[in-house]
């Protein structure tokens, strides 16, 4: 089954909008295997953004993302990592889609919410980033509950 590294960041925590966007992820049927608030230091903020150590925004990037705490997820479902990427929608949240995540809650290009993995591959490199083997669960949601 497919996985993707999504982070909640810093202007979420902010603006109290983690409720709202985990919840768009389990109304679309996604399952949650993984979930913890930590606070990116500058370390993981480079070996997550390595990709990005060069461009002009790099400075600023870092410091947005170490600025307060983030969730970090790991989402499980059939194509996630390309499901989440279209309700995330595009980088500059004035561009993005309507009813996408950026689009009906951010008006910036930095400060856009939310971090999905681009694709399978990132998507293994960056879940090994925040994410310790016995931190992702394997269960089944709709197992037999004991009553009182
Ligand atoms: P995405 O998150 O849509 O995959 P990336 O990977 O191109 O976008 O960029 C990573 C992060 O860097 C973005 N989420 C955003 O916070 C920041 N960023 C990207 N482009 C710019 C830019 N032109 N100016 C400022 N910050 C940017």
């Amino acid at each position: 089954m497919e996985r993707t590294l999504i982070i909640l960041k810093p202007d979420t925590i902010q603006r109290k909008l983690i409720g709202r966007i985990i919840q768009r992820f389990e109304d679309k049927g996604l399952k949650i295997v993984g979930m913890k608030m930590i606070w990116i230091n500058k370390e993981l903020a480079y070996k997550h953004y390595e990709a990005h150590i060069n461009k002009p925004f790099f400075n600023s990037l870092l410091e947005f993302i170490t600025s307060l705490p983030v969730v970090v997820m790991v989402l499980e479902g059939p194509s996630v990592v390309e499901q989440v990427r279209k309700m995330v929608g595009n980088t500059d949240c004035k561009k993005a889609d309507v009813g996408t995540i950026r689009f009906d809650f951010g008006l910036s290009i930095q400060n856009n919410l939310i971090h999905a993995s681009e694709s399978i591959q990132d998507a293994e490199r960056e879940i090994k980033i925040f994410f310790k083997e016995e931190e992702i669960f394997s269960y089944d949601p709709n197992r037999y509950l004991p009553s009182e």
